[in-house]
């Protein structure tokens, strides 16, 4: 059979093009098994009218939508777009997996995966090449002609993350999208995260299946892969996308150990302040690690605990941070302004205390209410929220959906713009002015326009 996965990816913020991993694992199973995949990637620019070339050129049986509620828009009109064309249409990702009335709302739309999709998609693809009903899957969520839908029992986790054949980087021109990100590749050894804050998906994803979450690969099965993609692209350093990469310190220990000797490239990982000491950062420098990520989110801590169910301490970051950089680490900060509750006086918390921080490089992000997540049901309940919320201006990484007395629209967009320059203006008016410009509504604009020092600039106002 042929199947055409679809990523939508409009709209990024700096630019760079990214590697899927769900769909990279999806494309290696089904072509294990004899099927022809492809990919169309519509990568910042909304092109309908080139999506629907590249579908007739290719000719699918099947095509594949891949969606985050970020891009659920987008992927709802290509479906549209290509209803009564004959081709089956199947979505899953982590929208279709925590909102599945998206296959009631999505017209054209035959079927969403709920949760893991390695073994429902080869069981469907299978099913259809042999020309047998796949409306019984578990694991999937299946529209009848007549508009009904079935909703079958849920597939477990898969229990050996080593058994899952490596992504097919290929089918992404992965030298492309190295080639966007400074020369870097992304890999995951874990799958799962063991905290539950109240804004993510990853938690929400965890409660859909039955079976062990929080998954390791091998040291071997990881290193293996990395050893691969490193031999196939030019690579100068990797970046860990796991959750939180530092959960298991004796996997951080051992994986530490073979990656020194093995591979030996810079790397990235992300962490959460509870689950790391210095020791671990130790391993890590150790082993070549150049930056440790983590999420301070608020400096507040009373909405930390009321709202985000984060229980750390404002102490136990600090110690974090301060652990990181005696290990000789370079740190970042991840933060969002515009939380349910939140006012602009725990803002200014959280710019307090990533002063006393003083990271290399920060983030910081609108907030965004994700379905599936308890802040999402409080968003909606309070009001927040429009109950009609899927719209053209649901989840723009610059803007807020919600509409709260304490911290309106106005000022969570200003605090935005200027967090980190009132973050960095004590220490350094450079880097400050630098962020200021980033983070200001002409920033993206610029950036694009000046293209060939964009380079340089990110580097510099990253700290990297
Ligand atoms: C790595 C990662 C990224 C990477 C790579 C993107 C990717 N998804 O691979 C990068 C950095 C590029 C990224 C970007 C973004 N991300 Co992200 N990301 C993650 C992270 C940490 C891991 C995802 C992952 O790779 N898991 C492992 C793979 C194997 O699982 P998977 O992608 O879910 O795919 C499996 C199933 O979902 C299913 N499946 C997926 N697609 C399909 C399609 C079909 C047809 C079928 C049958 C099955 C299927 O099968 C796959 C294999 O089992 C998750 C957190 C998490 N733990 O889920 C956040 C997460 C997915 N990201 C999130 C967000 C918000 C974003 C951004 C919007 C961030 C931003 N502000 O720019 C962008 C959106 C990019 C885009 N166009 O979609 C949210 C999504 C929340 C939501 N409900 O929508 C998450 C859950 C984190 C969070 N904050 O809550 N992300
Ligand atoms: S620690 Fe990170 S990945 Fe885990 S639940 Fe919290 S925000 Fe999500």
């Amino acid at each position: 059979m042929k199947i055409l996965f679809v990523y939508t990816d409009i709209d990024v913020k700096g630019g760079a093009r990214s590697y899927h991993f769900g769909l990279g694992v999806l494309s290696s199973v089904l072509k294990n098994a004899g099927h022809a995949t492809g990919l169309h990637y519509m990568f910042d620019k909304w092109d309908p009218d080139g999506f629907s070339a590249h579908v007739e050129m290719f000719g699918p049986d099947i095509l594949a939508y891949t969606s985050d509620s970020s891009q659920a828009r987008y992927t709802a009109k290509l479906i549209k777009q290509m209803k009564d064309k004959g081709i089956l249409q199947i979505a899953g990702g982590t929208h279709a997996s925590l909102y599945p009335e998206f296959l009631k709302d999505t017209d054209g739309l035959d079927a969403i995966c709920v949760g893991e999709g390695e073994k429902p998609l080869l069981d469907m693809v299978t099913a259809l090449h042999k020309k047998e009903d796949y409306s019984g899957i578990a694991g999937l969520w299946v529209k009848a002609k007549d508009g009904s839908i079935k909703q079958n029992p849920q597939s477990q986790f898969t229990h050996d993350l080593d058994a899952i054949p490596f992504g097919d980087r290929e089918m992404f021109n992965y030298q492309q999208v190295v080639a966007s990100d400074y020369d870097r590749a992304t890999v995951m050894m874990s799958r799962g995260c063991p905290y539950k804050c109240n804004y993510c998906g990853s938690p929400a994803m965890g409660g859909l299946q039955e079976g062990k979450y929080v998954r390791f690969r091998s040291v071997e099965n990881g290193i293996a892969e990395i050893k691969e993609i490193v031999s196939r692209y030019k690579i100068k350093s990797i970046f860990f996308a796991d959750d939180v990469f530092t959960i298991d310190r004796k996997f951080v220990k051992e994986f530490c150990e073979a990656y020194k000797h093995e591979v030996d490239l810079p790397f990235e990982v992300t962490t959460r302040v509870e689950s790391a000491n210095y020791e671990t950062f130790k391993n890590l420098i150790d082993a070549g690690c150049t930056r440790v990520a983590m999420g301070v989110e608020s400096g507040s801590q009373e909405l930390r605990r009321k709202s985000l169910n984060r229980k750390m301490t404002n102490k136990k970051i600090i110690q974090a941070f301060a652990d990181a950089k005696k290990a000789g680490l370079k740190t970042k900060s991840y933060n969002i302004v515009g939380f349910p509750y939140e006012t602009r006086k725990m803002h200014e918390e959280t710019i307090l205390l990533n002063r006393e921080l003083n990271p290399d490089s920060l983030v910081c992000y609108i907030f965004n209410p994700y379905p599936g997540t308890a802040l999402f049901d409080i968003s909606i309940k309070e009001g927040f929220l429009s109950p009609d919320f899927l719209n053209d201006d649901f989840i723009s990484r610059t803007d807020t959906p919600l509409n709260m007395p304490l911290f309106s629209r106005r000022e969570i967009l200003e605090c935005y713009r200027s967090f980190a320059y009132n973050v960095y203006k004590t220490r350094s008016l450079k880097k400050a002015l630098i962020y200021k410009v980033y983070y200001s509504r002409f920033g993206e604009p610029l950036i694009r326009l000046l293209d060939i020092v964009k380079k340089p600039i990110q580097r510099l106002a990253m700290g990297s």
